[in-house]
């Protein structure tokens, strides 16, 4: 039987506040006045965005309560996304259409004299994370509130995110993104939801008489997390589950010893300084960094969340040995891996809970998401820091290894190569913890984020893992949420859609595929070609603002925008651009387009701040030259986030996804631009391959070496200026960077570039060239035909489905998490005007 939630107590009933622009209207002006303190006649603009956004989180929570209530009441198993990072972006806009209410409220803005653009302008994107891997734990927990999944999401409340990029004199230059500077509308500060996490101290062991020791962990220095509930809205749907992000608050006890030894100083001193925790995102995406504080954040996020799952169960009345069937959490990444080793001393040291039952719960709880093959992305601490930082964890994972490396001796006897090549402690490189290992180990399900990259995991990173235990490794293609990257981002196309196929799509994307047939219907097409160009029209108007430099809405758009990384080759887009402008000077006829690149480097990434560089001196040379005009602009859009990228992806025509094969493990960028009807140019990597399966190898332009030619053409060790020949303009590109043609000043980096590119090229852009150019020619002669080219967006389009994020997460809860969905069912409109 479900009771309805609301019977649990009649003194505690809800009653729905009304959704109709009227009330949301009396809403927003009581919001003003009682939460922002302001009168409505002095209000500035984000005084009007703070008060719609308190009146929106009001009708949110309300659905946060029955959604924890009903949960409860169901005894539900819980998923737990365990995940460093949460590229969410903005959040008004987002709420008001998952929650329905999107244009009642800009109703009741308008009628208070509120233009609703001006002020969602205004709302810094929460940018939590680097790039692909944050973004998907964003769509992940939406889809999980979306389809009813009862899941949490847990990380940390940077007080700094992802730095804002700006460009001063062609070079990256990183400014602190002070994101909560004004306050955050959304969040939920919860004082008495803290718990104390512990660093350093020491070890005692107790000799019990059972024969089990016990330990205790003393000592030391503790810092208290303090939780920040962000609910999270299902679109259209009345589920609000919760992501929770802890911040780092000094003890009390840690401020009072030096307090009443009367050094008020070194008391506030080390307040700040243990608060330091959550201070700041490390902006590197896809490399590990060694530091110190970086174990400290990842132990901080992780310990706190287990107390919390671990208190939530034993308030729920669970069994601990009951937990694999009430929780399933999920590893994003190998940044939280420390909760095997956690979870582990919280059910033996905490909880009391004999070694190998704890052992066992603990694997049947935990799964693993691996998203990198980069060697310089896979984290490994050296023993020593781990011994000193966190000695109990350091026993646990010796423990955890012995007993695993026994299980694998016992099966391969006198293959010592095996063990040292599975062993989570790594004894080569001055004695470091491998925790990918600790994650596999520790893990029921581990899994890859698009075929070819879960294939070359178990053929690589984890071949030893997945010859002994096959039947742990799966594949989950990633996808991306519609609600955001379709419907908000591309209101004409969703229309365009609509009118053509109702808007049964939005829930279930596979319904997108009926709309194949309109891709050969011209009136759709040119429909088609209307929303694109008026998207142009948004984005060159705020390319204009952000560099001032003019485009035109006339010409194709050709898009680049991830993260500046060597082995996603934005210096193959760049020298296909000076391609482009010899050819121009040349007198040839060539394509006209917009060549617009975005993305941040990681502030210690030299390379990577070079090509930034680069791409500005040479577009600078491009775009001011007369004798080119509107046939060629290069566009270095500076800052990319979530808002901007919303307004890039529905303008774009041409979407380069052209990593080296082997190294991207999805993309997802692919993804939400195939979505849009922009076509893809690419490799045969990571998802791009699932991408021509769906699109048709006709729709999509494929060109370059497959993973497994860039691996036999790496052992041929060819080197890279034998390619200068392979195409007839190869070698005056090379020479226009060598010679420093585009170089605004200093010569030497362009000429440093050259021989990176002659010498080195490790990501192999000379030996891909000459095919990369041809696949460019293709697209350009294809969208010289409209009709052609719009059928091929369109067939895009309609056939993306596969890629929607609903489709990833029921992989997820059907194959790792087993769970089910749960719709909840109240507070019931009376009206369709309530909420
Ligand atoms: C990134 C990959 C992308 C992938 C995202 C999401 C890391 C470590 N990995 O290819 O580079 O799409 O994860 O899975 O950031």
């Amino acid at each position: 039987m479900t009771a309805s939630p609301d019977d649990i107590n009649p003194r505690h009933q809800l009653s729905p506040l009304a959704c109709d622009s009227a009330s949301l209207r009396q809403s927003i002006r009581d919001a003003l006045v009682r939460e922002v303190g302001k009168d409505p006649d002095l209000a500035t603009p984000r005084d009007w965005l703070h008060a719609v956004s308190f009146a929106i989180r009001e009708r949110i929570i309300e659905r946060r309560v029955v959604t924890r209530r009903q949960f409860a009441e169901e005894d539900v198993k819980r998923v737990y996304y365990l995940s460093m990072e949460y590229l969410i972006g903005r959040m008004l806009e987002a709420n008001l259409r998952n929650m329905g209410i999107f244009e009642a409220t800009q109703q009741a803005l308008q009628d208070l004299g509120v233009d609703f653009r001006t002020i969602a302008r205004l709302e810094e994107d929460a940018a939590l994370g680097n790039g692909g891997l944050g973004r998907l734990a964003a769509c992940i927990l939406e889809s999980m509130a979306t389809q009813g999944y009862p899941g949490y999401g847990y990380g940390i409340r940077y007080e700094f995110g992802m730095f804002q990029q700006h460009i001063e004199h062609f070079r990256q230059v990183e400014h602190p993104d002070n994101w909560l500077r004004f306050g955050n509308p959304w969040e939920f500060p919860r004082p008495e939801k803290v718990f104390p996490v512990r660093f350093y101290g020491y070890v005692i062991e107790h000799h019990e008489s059972n024969g089990e020791n016990c330990y205790t962990w003393e000592d030391g220095e503790q810092v208290l997390a303090m939780a920040y509930d962000y609910p999270t809205a299902g679109y259209e749907r009345r589920n609000v589950n919760n992501l929770r992000l802890w911040a780092a608050k000094a003890t009390r006890n840690f401020d009072l010893r030096y307090f009443n030894e009367g050094d008020y100083i070194r008391a506030v001193a080390d307040k700040s300084e243990s608060e330091t925790i959550s201070m700041v995102l490390y902006p590197n995406d896809a490399t590990a960094i060694g530091r110190e504080l970086r174990l400290k954040q990842e132990y901080f996020f992780v310990s706190a969340s287990l107390q919390d799952i671990f208190d939530r169960n034993l308030q729920l009345g669970y069994a601990l040995e009951d937990l694999p069937n009430k929780a399933a959490i999920q590893l994003n990444d190998t940044h939280p891996a420390i909760a095997v080793a956690e979870f582990m001393r919280l059910l033996v040291d905490e909880h009391h809970v004999p070694w190998h039952k704890a052992w066992d719960i603990t694997r049947r709880v935990f799964a693993y998401t691996n998203h990198t093959l980069m060697p310089e992305a896979l984290e490994t601490w050296p023993v020593a820091l781990m011994e000193r930082v966190l000695p109990r964890h350091m026993l646990i994972i010796y423990r955890i290894n012995h007993e695993f490396l026994e299980e694998v001796r016992h099966r391969f006897p006198g293959d010592h190569d095996l063990l040292g090549r599975l062993s989570i402690i790594d004894e080569g490189h001055g004695r470091r913890v491998r925790m990918a290992h600790l994650a596999v180990v520790g893990s029921h399900k581990v899994n890859g984020v698009a075929a070819l990259h879960t294939s070359l995991l178990k053929q690589t990173l984890f071949a030893d893992f997945y010859r002994i235990w096959p039947e742990r490794f799966i594949n989950v293609t990633n996808g991306v949420t519609p609600r955001l990257w379709m419907i908000q981002a591309n209101p004409g196309l969703t229309a365009l859609i609509e009118s053509r196929i109702g808007s049964d799509w939005k829930f279930d994307l596979d319904r997108l595929k009926q709309f194949t047939p309109y891709a050969s219907d011209e009136a759709t097409r040119a429909d088609f070609r209307a929303i694109k160009r008026s998207n142009k029209e948004r984005l060159a108007g705020l390319v204009k603002n952000r560099t001032g430099v003019v485009i035109s809405p006339e010409v194709m758009y050709d898009v680049q925008i991830k993260r500046i990384h060597e082995y996603k080759r934005q210096l193959l887009k760049l020298l296909h651009v000076i391609e482009l402008y010899q050819r121009i000077r040349d007198g040839e006829e060539v394509l006209p387009r917009v060549v617009l690149f975005a993305g941040k480097a990681a502030p210690g990434y030299q390379r990577a701040k070079d090509i930034i560089q680069l791409i500005n001196e040479v577009a600078d040379i491009v775009n001011n030259d007369p004798a080119v005009g509107d046939r060629l602009k290069c566009v270095f859009f500076p800052n990319y986030e979530v808002s901007s990228a919303a307004i890039i992806i529905p303008a774009a025509d041409l979407s380069q996804q052209i990593s080296t094969a082997g190294f991207e493990a999805s993309g997802t960028g692919n993804m939400k631009l195939a979505l849009n009807g922009a076509l893809t140019i690419g490799t045969l990597d990571g998802a791009n391959i699932e991408i021509r399966d769906a699109v048709g190898s006709e729709n999509i332009f494929i060109f370059g070496m497959t993973a497994a030619e860039v691996n036999e053409y790496r052992g041929q060790r060819h080197p890279p200026s034998a390619h200068l020949d392979s195409h007839p303009r190869l070698r005056g590109i090379v020479d226009a960077l060598r010679t420093g043609f585009f170089a605004n000043g200093g010569r030497a980096l362009h000429a440093q570039m050259a021989s990176y590119l002659l010498e080195e090229d490790p990501f192999f852009v000379l030996a891909d060239y000459a095919a990369y150019s041809e696949a460019c020619t293709r697209a350009d002669s294809l969208y010289g035909h409209a009709e052609a080219w719009s059928e091929a967006a369109l067939l895009n389009v309609a056939r993306m489905s596969y890629f929607s994020i609903d489709r990833t997460v029921r992989e997820y809860a059907e194959n790792i998490w087993e769970v089910t969905p749960e719709a909840v069912q109240a507070p019931c409109p009376k009206d369709p005007n309530e909420c």
